[in-house]
């Protein structure tokens, strides 16, 4: 028996869909703007998921390059078939959007290329396998009047070897009810002679519910659970911890017990900057229906699963650049993979490029998730010539806080600053105290709760910088679909540069 808490896979790792291989349970979930994208998971026991790959890891293989914040890689679907997994994904925006499947033997990579599918409409694509066909869903606009600014599910026949949509379409679904919105997020799986969709509704926020439809024939007629939704909390009222629960997929273990894993958000009065995280809930069937967490009929805290606990990530994260700069897969940049160079043994030079944490494309940022509403990032640098670094907590290039280094006629300065809706406000400032003779700098940021930490050490020397609102952090402030990243940064245009030896993340304040 294996204990969890929920979420059972945190930081921002939401849209999470999810199948088996024999004892092994495999977890894709949505990425956005960040590179490498689509991470993947794998459990024995659904509780303790290690990261074993991303399905997007080559420049190129998508285009990433031009997305919004918030555009790029949505809610993919995961399935296994035949000895091969499937993924379905969507790009959002950019100069080429659109909908492609990639194939693997190993969940782990390497990922195919791309399978361009030019008339797969919308987002939220997902793969099925039935009749001895593979069928390709999604959601897009609805075309019905009546149904104006809403979505509907359709379905077509997927060629795999032609690689194209074939024969006619079916409109499956348009929303468990009148008054749920936006139905998204399908995914189709089968059970004791029905196949089943389960999608989201209502909206990614506050109203997020997951339903549930079933048809004898995966091309229709779906009649919906009569007690939809299945699960949510939006009647839980605003100060539950647990909020916008919903885009759900369903998975059947080895000994015939069901589960669900379901994004969520851990909200603090209201905010949430962690970003939509995953969590876990059991599942039992009732006159042919899925009850999601029976007896509770909501999330619950903490659970068990039957079997033996696997072992679980690393809580404490330390990269020691000048030991390494083989970047870990915690690493994340921004629209493809940032510019650094092995300085041999003084650390990872992290390489300036045309544009700066506000800006397009790809800036000077490396970025691990924060992934616990109390933890501590920090970072030794050699203190940065002729550029401004630092310590960054990034959102979206229009929300973000950072800790920033630089040099002015009075010597070296480090700047607390908050950047909202892109303005930045100095938040606090340290001069004249930091003596380069003293050597590496240490910049850290401690989260609590709703608050950010700003500290710099110099020799022996603690300066706190400022106590910063983490609440520009959050999808409530910033809007858009990501979590929290932090890591380090350079601006200063090209040939600016930082030295960064080491970093060092950690759950929990002492
Ligand atoms: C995604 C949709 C959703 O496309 O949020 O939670 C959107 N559900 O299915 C972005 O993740």
């Amino acid at each position: 028996m294996t204990e969890y808490s929920n979420p059972v896979l945190s930081g921002f790792h939401p849209d999470p869909s999810v199948c088996r291989v024999g004892d092994t349970f495999y977890l894709a979930s949505s990425s956005f703007e960040y590179f490498p994208g689509i991470p993947l998971h794998s459990s024995t026991d659904l509780v303790t998921w290690n990261r074993i790959g991303h399905a997007i890891d080559r420049p190129g293989q998508v285009p990433l390059h031009d997305v919004n914040d918030s555009g790029g890689l949505y809610a993919p679907t995961l399935r296994h078939h035949d000895g091969l997994f499937y993924l379905a994904c969507t790009v959002v925006g950019g100069e080429h959007p659109g909908s492609f499947y990639l194939t693997a033997t190993d969940a782990a990579g390497p990922w195919s290329e791309p399978v361009w599918l030019d008339d797969a409409q919308g987002i939220d694509p997902t793969i099925h396998f039935a009749d001895g066909k593979a069928w390709w869903a999604g959601c897009r606009p609805a075309a019905s009047p009546e149904w104006e600014q809403q979505t509907e599910i359709w379905l077509r026949e997927l060629d795999l070897d032609a690689g194209t949509l074939v024969g006619e379409e079916h409109v499956l679904w348009t929303g468990a009810l009148r008054g749920a919105v936006w139905s998204e997020g399908p995914h189709l799986f089968d059970h004791d002679g029905w196949v089943y969709l389960v999608t989201a509704e209502g909206g990614t926020e506050r109203n997020h519910a997951v339903s549930i439809a079933r048809s004898r024939s995966v091309t229709g007629p779906f009649e919906g659970c009569p007690r939809n939704p299945i699960l949510t909390h939006r009647h839980l009222g605003e100060d539950f911890p647990v909020q916008n629960v919903g885009h759900a997929d369903l998975v059947e273990a080895e000994d015939g017990s069901w589960w669900a894993l379901v994004l969520g958000v851990r909200s603090l009065d209201g905010f949430h900057v962690l970003g939509r995280e995953t969590f876990l809930t059991p599942v039992a069937w009732q006159d042919g229906w899925p009850v999601l967490n029976p007896g509770v009929g909501r999330l619950s805290e903490t659970g068990s699963t039957p079997w033996p606990g696997g072992t679980p990530r690393p809580a404490t994260l330390h990269d020691d650049f000048t030991a390494s700069t083989a970047l870990g897969a915690h690493w994340l940049s921004i629209r493809g993979p940032a510019d650094f160079v092995d300085s041999g043994g003084d650390g990872l030079v992290l390489l300036s490029t045309d544009t700066d944490l506000s800006g397009d494309g790809t800036p000077a940022f490396l970025g691990m998730r924060l992934r616990d509403p109390e933890m501590r990032a920090s970072m030794r640098v050699a203190p940065p010539k002729h550029a401004t670094a630092g310590l960054a907590l990034r959102q979206s290039a229009a929300f973000h806080l950072r800790l920033e280094l630089s040099m002015d006629e009075h010597g070296w300065r480090a700047d607390a600053i908050a950047h909202e809706n892109g303005v930045d406000s100095v938040v606090g400032t340290v001069l004249g105290d930091l003596d380069p003779a003293n050597g590496d700098m240490t910049l850290a940021a401690e989260l609590h709760g709703l608050e950010v930490r700003f500290s710099i050490t110099v020799g022996a020397d603690t300066h706190t910088v400022a106590e910063a609102d983490a609440r520009i952090l959050s999808s409530e402030r910033a809007g858009g679909f990501v979590g929290t990243l932090v890591g380090p940064f350079v601006a200063g245009g090209l040939g600016a540069a930082v030295t960064v030896r080491s970093f060092h993340y950690r759950p929990g304040l002492s």
